[in-house]
């Protein structure tokens, strides 16, 4: 409900127990909200050429070379490595251009996202 004569962006309120005529001020709420954030990670196997999968990280993650490279041995010697962090509609449209780009070329490198 609200007060004659007041906006609902108002921060002034009447009543909640206060005397009549009063007014308090209404705590404001902190207006920031942290994004839930999503890992997207490659996943190793036997058949993907190491120069594909630095490709994908240049092209899909803006890696630069050395950088596509260092994660691209990560994922080959450890199975699974990070290719960045992003809300969700922006991961879930990562992995969907990887797996794409990777079905079109006929690799079976496999890209999935996991909420932090
Ligand atoms: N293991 C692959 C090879 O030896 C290379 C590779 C790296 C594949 C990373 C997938 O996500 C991957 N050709």
């Amino acid at each position: 409900m609200t007060v004659h004569g007041m906006g609902k962006d108002d921060r002034t309120r009447k009543g909640d127990g206060e005397g009549a005529g009063t007014s308090v001020l209404a705590k404001a709420k902190p207006q920031t909200k942290r994004p839930n954030l999503y890992r997207v990670l490659l996943l190793n196997d036997d058949y993907t050429p190491m120069e594909f999968v630095v490709h994908v990280l240049e092209r899909f993650f803006s890696k630069g070379r050395e950088e596509a490279s260092r994660i691209m041995l990560h994922v080959h010697q450890h199975g699974v490595g990070e290719c960045g962090v992003f809300t969700y509609e922006v991961a879930e449209t990562k992995v969907t251009q990887v797996m794409d780009f990777a079905r079109k070329h006929q690799h079976p490198l496999q890209c999935v996202m996991e909420k932090k």
